[in-house]
């Protein structure tokens, strides 16, 4: 007979938290969150325990011990992710090209080269074309470690001219501590919206049948943008100037959900960055606190169809977000929360990252205990992950991008 232990980290927050010195929400803006949106949990005594399955037990509940086994486990969590949430990636194009549309090598009064590259990809006949802005310092040996934001917001944030400068894409700054910055619009690999959004990568892919009603486990949005920042990469890959093995990939908010899964599914990202990403991003969706799996499903785009079944079912989802985490390691990763964006749920974004730490002890790196909640603004780096919670509300500030930029010094000074 075999017995099968399926339970192994059950979850009460109020005796996990009650002592430590961490961050803990404002009460008075917990009051002011349940007076405004009471049908949801604001309250760290309000969390219901919740079971999160662990990382190193197989579907079949055989352990996990070795290096290889996990590589195995892996690609099984890698799985049930693509066909309960994000989707099956649609793989390469017939033909992929980089083609340079400007290059200048005195952008930001001489102490960057601007490169803006069009990636353009051909598909049965199809064809679609997006766009890499890129600046490199001059000032820096080459090849340069370099960030890649996935924005989410508007293209006046990365402008490209630099007559607008937005906190958001603070280029100057980074330019000026040594490394690459880079930026895509999500938009043109998937517009973010529900009645649009095939019209980029899945249309490519797809054809004519992007229209009508796709497969339950087809990609969404979240993951089209992933798509193109893999394509990024490979042009990174043939950039002399850029170090592709140092490229660490952002985004922030949606942008940060899907930096996570483009991390997971692309290993050729070394530092996978997710600001305030919530619910289907760092934090633990089993949680219930703040943004659920159904309200972030109004977004239907998003995520495949799928995801929808585990609406008020959370409990059923055969894994976590603290699993995604781990299928990035041993890469580095490194999550941001902000102390007003209660919506995005802090603790539930460090537990992520520090319920992954079984995983990354494969390679003897220090573990992140639960209560191990660093108190607000003081960043905790600990070997390849990072946390922290800033002052704020929800945004991608320049104080988050030196704390991502202070973790990459880290890695790879
Ligand atoms: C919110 C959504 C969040 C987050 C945010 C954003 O409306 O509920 O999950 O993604 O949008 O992307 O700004």
């Amino acid at each position: 007979m075999k017995i099968v232990l399926t339970i192994v980290f059950v979850c009460n927050s109020s005796i996990l938290f009650a002592q430590n010195s961490g961050w803990q929400a404002d009460p008075d803006l917990i009051n002011a969150r349940k007076e405004s949106r009471p049908e949801f949990i604001w309250k760290e005594s309000d969390v219901p325990d919740y079971h999160l399955p662990d990382p190193l037990l197989t579907t079949d509940g055989e352990p996990v011990r070795t290096l290889e086994e996990w590589e195995q486990r892996r690609l099984e969590i890698l799985e049930l992710f693509r066909s309960e949430m994000y989707g099956r990636p649609p793989g390469l194009p017939n033909e992929l090209t980089f083609e340079t549309v400007e290059e200048d090598k005195s952008a930001m009064e001489g102490n960057a080269t601007l490169r803006r590259i069009a990636i353009k990809s051909n598909y049965q006949g199809r064809s679609h074309a997006f766009e890499v802005i890129l600046f490199i310092p001059n000032a820096t040996p080459v090849p340069v470690p370099v960030f890649l934001l996935m924005n989410n917001r508007g293209p006046e944030n990365t402008d490209p001219t630099r007559v607008e400068q937005s906190g958001f894409w603070p280029a100057e700054e980074i330019i000026d501590r040594g490394y690459a910055i880079a930026a895509i619009q999500n938009g043109d690999l998937a517009p973010d919206d529900q009645e649009r959004y095939h019209k980029g990568v899945i249309r490519l892919f797809e054809g004519a049948a992007a229209e009508e009603e796709r497969s339950s486990d087809a990609y969404g949005a979240l993951a089209a943008w992933g798509w193109g920042a893999s394509r990024v990469m490979d042009y990174f890959e043939t950039d002399p100037r850029v170090d592709a093995s140092k490229v660490a990939l952002i985004g922030h908010s949606r942008g940060g959900k899907a930096s996570l899964w483009a991390g997971a599914e692309d290993q050729r990202f070394s530092l996978v960055i997710s600001n305030e990403s919530g619910a289907g991003g760092a934090a633990l969706s089993k949680r219930q606190y703040g943004e659920s799996v159904r309200a972030v499903n109004r977004f239907t785009h998003w995520f495949n169809t799928n995801f929808e079944s585990y609406n008020d079912r959370e409990d059923e989802l055969p894994f976590d977000q603290h699993m995604l985490i781990s299928l990035i390691a041993p890469r580095a990763v490194c999550v941001g929360s902000a102390d007003e964006d209660l919506w995005a749920d802090p603790r539930g974004e460090f537990l992520s990252v520090a319920y992954a730490s079984p995983v990354y002890a494969f390679w003897n790196y220090e573990k992140i205990r639960p209560d191990q909640m660093p108190p607000l603004d003081t960043p905790l780096f600990v070997g390849p992950r990072g946390y922290h919670v800033r002052s704020g509300g929800h945004n991608l500030t320049p104080y988050d991008w030196h704390v991502y930029m202070d973790f990459a010094d880290t890695l790879w000074e």
